[in-house]
């Protein structure tokens, strides 16, 4: 059961024909060729998300022990116009929730909440702004090196909503947070 479940995760994922015939044009021609080509393409057909102008990266989740049904998953997204995360999902779970997590008298206590703003060009790392994705009714067990589909859903200033496809890769049990970079990376700009 969980190796079929496994098979139709990969099923889901991401390259289809079109981005399979970018990377390999990325290959030939280099990233001029594909940036113009991907350009088109996320233009003319799926990819909402890049004509959106809206980025993803640093998903991951941990791996979840033996019966564990729930994992929260931390992303970043970076969006060019100012928008709203309004929800998120996944074939790995039943639902995906946003949760912020606060800690309430010693207790570390999380809330489903309905949104998540996304400033104009401001790269909002969930865990670092005290949210995370909460994937609920897990499918099967999250073994580390997996990576897990995300559709996240974002509305653009007062706009239409888009989805946008990303992924959380499944670190060990005892990953540690990967230490935002942002600071380093500014620094090595300035020196
Ligand atoms: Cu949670």
């Amino acid at each position: 059961m969980s190796i079929s479940f496994h098979n139709n995760w990969r099923d889901y994922v991401y390259f289809n024909n079109g981005q399979k015939e970018i990377m390999r044009n990325f290959i030939r021609f280099g990233w001029l060729a594909a940036a113009i080509l991907a350009g088109f393409t996320s233009y003319s057909s799926h990819a909402a998300g890049n004509a959106a102008g809206i980025e993803t990266g640093g998903g991951w989740i941990r791996a979840t022990a033996p019966g564990q049904d729930q994992a929260g998953a931390d992303l970043s997204i970076t969006s060019r116009q100012s928008a709203t995360l309004i929800g998120a999902s996944s074939p790995a779970c039943r639902t995906v929730q946003l949760h912020t997590m606060t800690m309430e008298g010693g207790m570390m206590r999380m809330r489903e909440v309905k949104e998540i703003e996304l400033p104009a060009g401001k790269r909002v790392n969930l865990r670092d702004s005290g949210y995370h994705l909460m994937m609920i009714g897990l499918k099967a067990p999250l073994k580390e090196g997996e990576t897990v589909p995300l559709t996240l859903s974002i509305r653009l200033g007062k706009g239409g909503v888009v989805k946008i496809r990303s992924v959380a890769e499944v670190k060990s049990l005892t990953a540690a947070p990967p230490r935002e970079t942002g600071h380093q990376q500014m620094n090595m700009q300035m020196n």
